[in-house]
This record gives structure tokens, sequence and C-alpha cells, in this order.
């Protein structure tokens, strides 16, 4: 069984164990004598819609340029910072559920589990001779929390639920169920800023801040129940199951709170449903709804020598690379967390997924789209969770309605611009409050950029043209045009970005170190594939030839990317020094990894040069970090170098670790450390190990281009491939042995691979391809199933 397990109730958050539906995350901490359920709802946010657009920008722009192209970039920089806007809002914990047991907490026979693909959490103890069990689970189909608590003794459940909050909230009683409800502040600043009133609330009666409700009863056998102004009582019961519904007043249609929307409604409404139904109903519903995206994946890399019953966390310290099972593990909860952090119609998976404890979370816990929020939807697509990529892909078209009024006040340009960071409220407005930030990362245009690529993504692997036309390519376009306009000639006739940065990392120069120069390789790489993926789409569409040209004729005309002294890929369209050469973004390989446009058959010197970057920065790294270079390795064909990042990645990290720009990890419950706890890292790793196994960004698929040694046996099913393809792979000793492919549409499907093999159609065999053959070309039709044995 795929389960994350341990003999102890968690001590810290980042042992507790995370459960979501989309939209409702639990954090469990397992305690016995008293259990806290960490609660979260994904539109619980601070804030509200407002203007953060600055129309100074576009009178600083001309004199930024100006001074960058004479090589002033203290100036530059200095200026620059006039062209900022109001730090982003925070994503906000929700409160606690805490279950409080009169049994006291002498415990003995302790285990507390996670079965990933169930979605069940588990916690199962002793006391004297009776035997305690809870399961806990959040429900899409029911959207619920559901808590089941039972003894295996006639009438020994005696216990109390209630809710709290760190937000303002009240609690009450009424209709036999217990309620919370509460405000959001109006304003949280953000857990690095420094300032003496970070967290404001409104007036009540006028603040147009989110109002949050949530709601609990609890259905009983045995004993009796109470609902009274400080809980539920039980008493007396042999199970009992309490059922938890939230919900906000935030609107996803308009994007800002609706009286439309009242959480108290919503959430006496999911009770209601479930008000007749038996626990046995709700649980199968779910499992079944749950296994169904679960079990499209299977993975197996090889025997792990760590005994069935070990506690994760024990099994991460004693990893040293020669545990496969762990790696399946760190595969699966990947997939696990997002599809517990984003269904259709639920907010995108932000930087803690929907799992946050804290009023002033790391980062606001918001989209940091500059790495970050892209990172978490690595996995969508090629571990094939494809409509668990909706929430992002809608988010970007609320960030382009947005974003055209940023493009128009702050720069007179046409299209959408978004930059370094946003929220709820889709803002796409420089953060940094208007000065204070530092522009290495506070500004950034290029968020519209890098998101575009998912809109494409999501149409190249599942080739559904309707959606290309009616929802990615209109968002796409105008991401582009905002390109065109903001792509300048400079003095030798090259199209260059400018001011520009290479998120977050500084370059060495004669007068010191600074963030803002022109033409990035970042930002070349971005547009390049922005422009690539229009062009592409409009073919595909029948449309637009005149932009198509005209993106072509740009195209032609980018500054080239450039190796420098070192033999490395630039950084910077200058030879500059790095600030820190491990720094932790690896921005300039964006072309490698997920991009396309660097490639050992199309760009060979361009891609040895980014080898050369990428040995260069080394292994070490935050979470997120070592979970890019997992995919970069990948690409590079080095599967011993990605299984060694995989390895760096699997470093316990414990709670009190502070904060590390460094070198990351992962925690007792296997999250992603930076440290502190970011998500990121985890759907990276997940990616990551997909892209060893299988690559389809050259036009064909390439099986086990980056298998490491080891895992020198082993299979996967369920791939996806960019074409429309799904993918099943066996191999053993490091060699493919067979394979099935499915297309989801008539077409000719290209297969690169080691040995040379066989294509059979049921019994027929339709093709032999010898390796040494040109192309591995040969036709499929929608549906069937294509077996190659490789010979
Ligand atoms: C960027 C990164 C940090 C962190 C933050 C959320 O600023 O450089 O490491 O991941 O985003």
């Amino acid at each position: 069984m795929l389960k994350l397990q341990y003999d102890s109730p968690a001590m810290h958050w980042t042992e507790a164990l995370p459960v979501g539906n989309g939209r409702l995350g639990a954090m469990i901490f397992g305690g016995v004598e008293s259990e806290r359920i960490q609660l979260n709802e994904d539109t619980l946010w601070s804030g509200y819609p407002q203007d953060g657009n600055n129309p100074e920008a576009k009178e600083i722009l001309p004199r930024v340029r100006e001074l960058i192209a004479k090589g002033e970039y203290a100036e530059a920089e200095r200026l620059s910072k006039g062209m900022l806007g109001p730090y982003t809002q925070s994503y906000l914990p929700f409160g606690d559920l805490r279950l409080f047991m009169e049994h006291g907490n002498h415990a003995s026979s302790y285990l507390r589990n996670l079965n990933l693909e169930q979605g069940i959490c588990s916690v199962k103890y002793k006391i004297g001779d009776v035997e305690y069990t809870r399961e806990m689970f959040a429900s899409h189909p029911d959207q619920l929390i559901v808590i089941r608590l039972q003894c295996n003794r006639t009438g020994y459940l005696s216990f109390r639920a209630n809710l709290d909050s760190p937000l303002r909230y009240e609690t009450s009683a009424s209709e036999g169920e217990y309620a919370i409800q509460g405000i959001a502040p109006v304003h949280v600043s953000p857990s690095y800023y420094p300032t003496d009133a970070p967290i404001r609330y409104g007036d009540p009666a006028k603040s147009e801040a989110l109002r949050f409700h949530g709601r609990m009863f609890v259905a009983h056998e045995g004993g009796e129940a109470r609902v009274t102004h400080d809980g539920i009582h039980v008493s007396g019961a042999t199970n009992a199951t309490l059922f938890f519904s939230a919900a906000t007043d935030f609107d996803t249609r308009i994007g800002m709170a609706s009286n439309d929307c009242d959480p108290e409604q919503t959430s006496k409404h999911y009770l209601q449903q479930v008000k007749h139904k038996s626990y046995e109903d709700v649980r199968g519903l779910h499992v079944s709804d749950f296994a169904k995206l679960f079990n499209r994946v299977t993975l197996r890399l090889g025997e792990s020598k760590a005994p069935d019953d070990m506690a994760t966390d024990r099994r991460i310290a004693a990893y040293g690379g020669s545990d496969p099972g762990l790696v399946e593990l760190l595969f699966h909860y990947g997939r696990y967390l997002m599809i517990s952090s984003s269904r259709p119609g639920t907010q995108p998976a932000n930087l803690q997924g929907i799992w946050n404890e804290h009023t002033r979370a790391p980062w606001s816990s918001n989209y940091t789209l500059n790495i970050n929020a892209e990172m978490n939807y690595w996995p969508v697509e090629s571990c094939n969770m494809a409509e668990m990529h909706e929430p992002f892909l809608d988010y970007i078209a609320r960030l382009a309605a947005n974003g055209s009024q940023t493009a128009e006040i702050n720069y007179g340009a046409k299209g959408w611009v978004a930059h370094h960071n946003s929220d709820l409220w889709a803002q796409t407005a420089p953060v940094g409050d208007y000065g204070h930030g530092d522009p290495v990362w506070a500004y950034w245009p290029m968020g519209g950029v890098w998101v575009s690529q998912h809109l494409w993504e999501h149409y190249t692997f599942g080739r559904n043209k309707q959606y290309l036309k009616d929802k990615a390519y209109p968002v796409m376009k105008g991401a582009a045009e905002f390109c065109m306009d903001w792509l300048y000639e400079n003095e030798d006739g090259y199209l260059i970005t400018s001011p520009s940065t290479s998120p977050e990392h500084k370059f060495v120069h004669q007068e010191g170190k600074n963030g803002v120069s022109s033409a990035t390789t970042m930002d070349l790489t971005l547009i390049w594939d922005l422009f690539t993926n229009c062009i592409e789409a409009s073919e595909e569409l029948e449309i637009d030839e005149a932009f198509r040209n005209e993106l072509s004729a740009a195209l032609d005309k980018l500054l080239p990317l450039q190796i420098g002294k070192h033999g490395q890929l630039q950084e910077w369209s200058k030879d500059f020094d790095d600030e820190d050469v491990h720094h932790r973004h690896v921005s300039h390989l964006f072309g490698v990894y997920p991009g396309r446009q660097i490639t050992e058959d199309a760009t060979p010197e361009l891609f040895a040069a980014a080898k050369t970057s990428l040995e260069r920065r080394g292994d070490g790294g935050t979470g997120w970090s070592l979970g890019w270079k997992i995919g970069l390795w990948a690409r590079f064909r080095e599967g011993n170098r990605a299984q060694q990042l995989i390895s760096n990645l699997l470093t316990l990290v414990k709670e009190n670790e502070p904060d590390n720009y460094h070198r990351g990890g992962v925690y007792g419950n296997l999250f992603d450390a930076h440290p502190p706890f970011q998500i990121d890292g985890n759907f990276a790793a997940t990616a990551g190990i997909a892209e060893m196994l299988l690559q389809s960004h050259q036009g064909y698929l390439e099986l086990l281009p980056a298998l490491p040694d080891a895992w020198p046996s082993g299979l996967v099913t369920g791939l996806r491939a960019r074409g429309g393809f799904e993918v099943s792979m066996k191999w053993t000793q490091g060699k493919l042995t067979e394979a099935e492919i499915v297309s989801s549409q008539d077409q000719t499907c290209t297969i690169k691979c080691g040995p040379d093999i066989e294509v059979w159609e049921d019994q027929r065999q339709i093709k032999t391809v010898r390796a040494s053959d040109e192309s591995h070309l040969f036709s499929v039709e929608t549906g069937k199933r294509y077996r190659i044995t490789a010979k």
C-alpha cells in the first residue's frame, strides 16, 4: 500500500498529514487526548480587489532604459523602484477543529498513516484494552471534511469537538450544529516586510474583506450528543462521525466577495446534503472519486530494503539512494497533493498548496510567478492529471483581464502583463510597496509570458482544438502582444527587453552588484517559447496569419543567446560574473526545461553551454531548486545525476531548522522544505521523475531517456506525452523491454529509444524499427493500443 506512516502523533505542523478536496484542506496531527485538525479553505485570503497599477512607470521607463544602455546599472536600478506597486495579499488559515478525548493520554500500539490511494488519514491506538480508531478525509463529491471516531467497546467513546481560528471569529450553537464565523483582515503584510501593524481589520459593517463560515454536526451510535456554546459533546458512544463544512463569500465568477455567495448558506447546504447518508456511503463515494484519479498512474522502481512498517520520517533519514520505494512514494505524493489541492473550479495551488497555518505565511503563501506557481503545475499533464490544471488555467484568464489594465496604465502597451507575484485578487502590478522592494525580484514583467506556457502545454498534451481556440490562444496572444510592445530594437538592430532581471540573482560589474540590465537569457527564452507556441497555435487553428508573420519576424530579430567565458550559457546579455555561482534560481536554463528552445538536436552548442551552467550551479539549492534540477538533468539525459538530485531532496529537514536559501530537503511528512515549507518542490520532483522516464518536447516520444543505474528494473503506466499519447513501459537491466501506447487521435507516432523495437497492433506485428533508423515512425488510430517489444 502506498502510504506515509508513523508510530507517534505529530509534534509539529510539518509532521502532520494533509488531506484536501481542492478547496478544503486539513492538516491532521493525530494527538491521542487532544487532536488538532488545522483547517483551510482555498478562497480565504486577506484584502479585496485594489488598483495597484502605477502610471508613473511609463514616465520612468525611457530614462531607465537609457541608463541601462549606458551601463549605469546602479542608477537604473534605483530609478526603477519608482515603477513598483503594492505587495500582494496573503493566504490565510481558516482555523482549527479540536477534539478533546475523555480517555487521557496514556496510549499503546499507536499508529498513524496516510493512504495515498484512498486519500484517508487514519489514527489507531489503545487505551488499556480498548482500541480507538479515527479516519479522516476531505470528500470532493460531498464537499466536506469527515472525521470518523470509533472504539471497539460499546459506550467507551466520549469527547468534545470545537472550532477556533487565529482570525477574528465567533462561535455559536444552533439547530444541532456548531458553527464558527468570522472576517478576514483587509490587509496582511508579507512576513519579510517589517512593520508595526502587519495585520489590519476593517470595520465589520463596511469592510470589503472576505467573510467565512464553517459548521459541523455529529452523527453517532450509542450514548448521547449535545451541542453547546463550547462545542459538540459526545458521551458514551461507540462510534461518531463529525461532518465539517466551510466556505467564504468569495465569488469565483467575479473575483471578489459577493452577497450571492453567503458562506453560511453554502456550509449549511453541504451539511444538509449529507444528513441522510450513512458514513459508509460518504466514505465509499470519496474513495472511488479519489482512487479513480490516483490510480491512473503506477510506478515501480525496484525492490526496497526498508521494512514495511518503517516510519516514514525514519525512512527519509535512512535514505541513502538505495530505497527506490521512497522515490516511488515521493513521486506519488506529488500526485496525491495535486489531486488534493487543485480540482476543477477551485483556486490554483499556492506556495503551500492549500495547507497553511500562519496568518503571515512565508512569502504570503501567494502565487510567485517567477518560478513557483508554474512549478506547481509541471506534473499535471505528464502525470495524467490534466483536469487538475484547470484552476491554474482559469486563473491565468483572470490575470490576463487585470493585466491588460496594468499593461495599458504602467506601460501604455497592448496585450496583458503580470509581474513577480500575485494573489487571490489576481494582482498583476509589480510588488514592492512602491519602492521598498529590490527590483532584482520585485521588478519582473514576464509573469504573463511564463504562465502562458501552461495554456499551450494543456493543449499540446490533450489536443482539444476547441479549448485552444476559445480559451488558450486569445490569452496567449494577449501575452505576446504585450511582448511585441515591450521589445525594442537596440543599436545593433536586435530586439531586446529592458529593464530586465534574471529573477532574484544579481550580476557583478565594475561598480558593484545589480539586478537590472537588459535582455536576460530568461526573458529571451520565455519570449521565444511564447512566440513559438503562438505561431504553432495559430497554424493549428488556421487563423491570424499576419500576426503569426509578425511574431516570426520578431523571433528572427531577438538578441541571440550567448556563451560566456566559462563555456556557460550566459545568464545576462553581457558576460557578467554571478553574485552567487550556486544561486538557487536557474532561470537562464528555462529554454532547456521546462522550455524546449535549447535541445541537443536543434542547438547543440547552447545545449552544452547550458549543461556547463548547471554544473557550475552545483547540486545544492532550496527544495524547489533541487526539484527543478531533477528535471534539467533529465533533459540532459543524465539519469544518475537526476537521481543524485532526488537523493539530495530526500534529506530530512527538522521543523526547527531555520529558513535556508542554499540547502533544502523534505520534512517528516514528506512536504518539500525550502526550508520553510513550500509545496513546489514536491510537484517538481514528481514532474522530474516523469521526465526521467518519458520526454516528448521535441516532436517525438523518447522512452526512458534518463534512467539511472539505481532503477535497473521497473515499470510505469499511464504517463502522458505531447501529441495526445498515453504511455506505459517496462524495463529490465536498464533497458526497455516493452511499452504500450494509446493515442487520442489518428496520427503518426515517432519514437526514440535505445533498442530495436517491434510494434504490434493486437497480435499483428505492424512494424520493426531499428535503433539506427532515421525515424521511428508508425501510424496510430484513435484509442487503439499499440504494443512495443524490444529486441
Ligand atoms: C522566490 C524564491 C524564494 C522563495 C519565494 C517564494 O522569491 O527565490 O526562494 O521560493 O520565491
